[in-house]
């Protein structure tokens, strides 16, 4: 194989497993929705044009907490159908922009004109819309339990999926709980969990990404299809490395998303991120961006820190996209489909 470069790795087919709506509009997208709000003379358009501006330079470190105040201001921009319908079709040719051949959007969604299901139907025009343009990347749909909202909102949002689940089973594949993690008790949300579980759907669940040992290991042992994270879990941070056994006893996949982590302070460098812990001890895992827009970020941006940072060549780049196929929630004849289109880039770049 040839020798690693930003362009090779952005012409690698990538499969991306943990991308937040929101907090993937890029700094264009966010323009355009600034420019329909404008259009329809809402007031404070300045207001939030400069503060999203300062929010989004990349410069600028935020802790976790200030990451959850940005959300709140993106989402004052993703408030209508149309400004959802336009945030999702960006987001997806964007992503397949850099040859992200699979993608498995998530998001949360939000009352508009008093129906959640307004909100994910806009998503979904959105996903249908590019598969009929024949955007070449297959997306599927996850939707998100904002964990500081309260069970009464989650449970809305679980009878959703599991409705969506079967009606669009070709698009809505399962859940994720995000959200804040100081702000609530993640058992209450327990029954809800393994009702999705119960239903056949797909379930990933945001652990130890601050750390809570007692949470984290609760979560293990429900054992969701996925964890998205999973740094407080590394023996390089924590002294003991029972949460680390469980994992590998699991098995469980990990979405590791390396600039979140270090914008957000919870790892301190790219080198003693825990996906080389992770790699060493066999635990399987996924690159993945997390926020792409609020962090300034893209899947091929985060392949190259990971090669740069670790040393690791092309042909081992490729098989951590080719292994990521493996823990996608897409079916199985759609996951043979991308296997080809993986296959036939490995033997043009040998
Ligand atoms: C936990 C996160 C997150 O759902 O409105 N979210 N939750 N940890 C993170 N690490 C940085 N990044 C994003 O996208 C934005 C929402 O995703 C969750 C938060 O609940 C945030 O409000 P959607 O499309």
């Amino acid at each position: 194989m040839m020798n690693n470069s930003s362009e090779i790795l952005n012409s690698m087919p990538k499969a991306e497993l943990h991308a937040h709506l929101n907090g993937s509009l890029s700094l264009s997208t966010i323009q355009k929705l600034i420019d329909l709000k404008t259009a329809h003379h809402c007031e404070d358009v300045h207001n939030l044009e400069s503060i999203i501006s300062k929010l989004c330079d990349e410069k600028h470190n935020k802790t976790l907490d200030e990451c959850f105040q940005v959300f709140k201001i993106i989402h004052q921009l993703t408030d209508s159908e149309k400004s959802i319908y336009i945030a999702t079709v960006d987001v997806i040719k964007e992503f397949a922009k850099e040859n992200v051949r699979y993608l498995e959007l998530r998001t949360t969604p939000r009352a508009i004109d008093g129906s959640i299901d307004t909100y994910v139907n806009a998503v979904i025009k959105g996903i249908d819309d590019c598969r009929k343009e024949k955007i070449p990347i297959l997306v599927k749909l996850l939707l998100s339990i904002d964990r500081s909202r309260g069970v009464d909102v989650a449970k809305q949002i679980v009878d959703l999926t599991i409705s969506l689940g079967h009606a669009r089973n070709d698009v809505v594949v399962g859940l994720d709980v995000s959200g804040n993690m100081a702000m609530s008790n993640i058992t209450d949300y327990f029954p809800l969990l393994q009702k999705v579980k119960d239903a056949g759907l797909k379930l990933t669940v945001h652990t130890a990404e601050v750390r809570n040992d007692a949470e984290a290991e609760a979560i293990l042992r429900l054992k969701p299809d996925r964890i998205g994270h999973g740094t407080f879990i590394s023996p390089s941070l924590i002294e003991s490395p029972h949460l680390l056994n469980l994992l590998m006893e699991s098995n469980i996949p990990v979405e590791l998303c390396l600039t979140s982590n270090l914008v957000c302070k919870t790892v301190p460098s790219y080198q003693d991120h825990h996906l080389k812990v992770f790699l060493e001890h066999g635990i399987p895992f996924s690159i993945c961006t997390d926020d792409k827009g609020v962090f300034s970020t893209s899947l091929s941006q985060e392949y190259l820190i990971v090669s740069r940072t670790f040393n690791f060549t092309l042909s081992t780049m490729w098989s951590f996209s080719w292994k990521s196929l493996d823990y996608t929630f897409a079916a199985q004849n759609e996951k043979e489909d991308l296997r080809k289109i993986w296959k036939e880039w490995e033997h043009k770049n040998e």
